[in-house]
């Protein structure tokens, strides 16, 4: 009984004890635990313990939010978290992690915001289901923008504070438009 227990006890924790939540919104705070920053035309509103997000595009593109990381993702393969959509159409998320390459704690971009010595791995989200999905995408399928090393660096090394920063784009799915979705328990896994 005691083995089966212990047997049991490691099967649970190897189930939930490896995911990295980073939000799952239960405090209600945007700029809290962590600190949320916004840009440009997206609203924002906590709402039954995920992120309501709303907005109107121009030419697409309607605004994002980030959080600074600075942590160590090695152990980590996937980027999640719940997206609720509201059908065809309800807009895209684009995934945007930077990846310090040159060890300064810093991303140093261009006048379009593009990085000039970093890499930056990124996913999109094309939301054209009706209410709550679990999305989980490999690092492995993000695409390299940036001027890095194009290699991807979760760890320390080489003075490096890993990934340092994970920003969501929200974009319109068309040129004139809007995004009406939420999202809840964006983690690592
Ligand atoms: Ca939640
Ligand atoms: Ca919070
Ligand atoms: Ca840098
Ligand atoms: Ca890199």
């Amino acid at each position: 009984m005691k083995l089966f227990l212990s047997v049991l006890t490691i099967i649970v924790l190897s189930v939930t004890g490896n995911a990295y939540m980073l939000d799952n919104f239960e405090d209600g705070l945007i700029k809290k635990d962590p600190a949320w920053f916004e840009f440009d035309g997206v609203k924002l509103e906590v709402c039954e313990n995920a992120l309501s997000v709303s907005g109107f595009a121009k030419n697409w593109y309607i605004g994002g939010i980030g959080t600074d990381l600075a942590k160590d993702l090695s152990r980590f393969k996937t980027f999640e978290m719940d997206v609720y959509g509201y059908g065809d159409a309800s807009g895209k998320i684009k995934v945007e992690l930077y990846d310090d390459d040159n060890g300064n704690d810093k991303i140093e971009t261009d006048k379009k915001w593009k990085p000039t010595n970093d890499d930056l791995w990124t996913s999109e989200i094309n939301i054209d289901w009706y209410g709550a999905k679990h999305v989980s995408i490999p690092f492995s399928e993000f695409k390299c923008e940036g001027k890095g090393n194009k290699i991807w660096d979760p760890n320390f090394e080489n003075n490096s504070k890993g990934i340092i920063k994970l920003q969501l784009i929200f974009l319109s799915s068309t040129k004139v438009g809007d995004i009406n979705c939420s999202i809840d328990n964006i983690q690592f896994n």
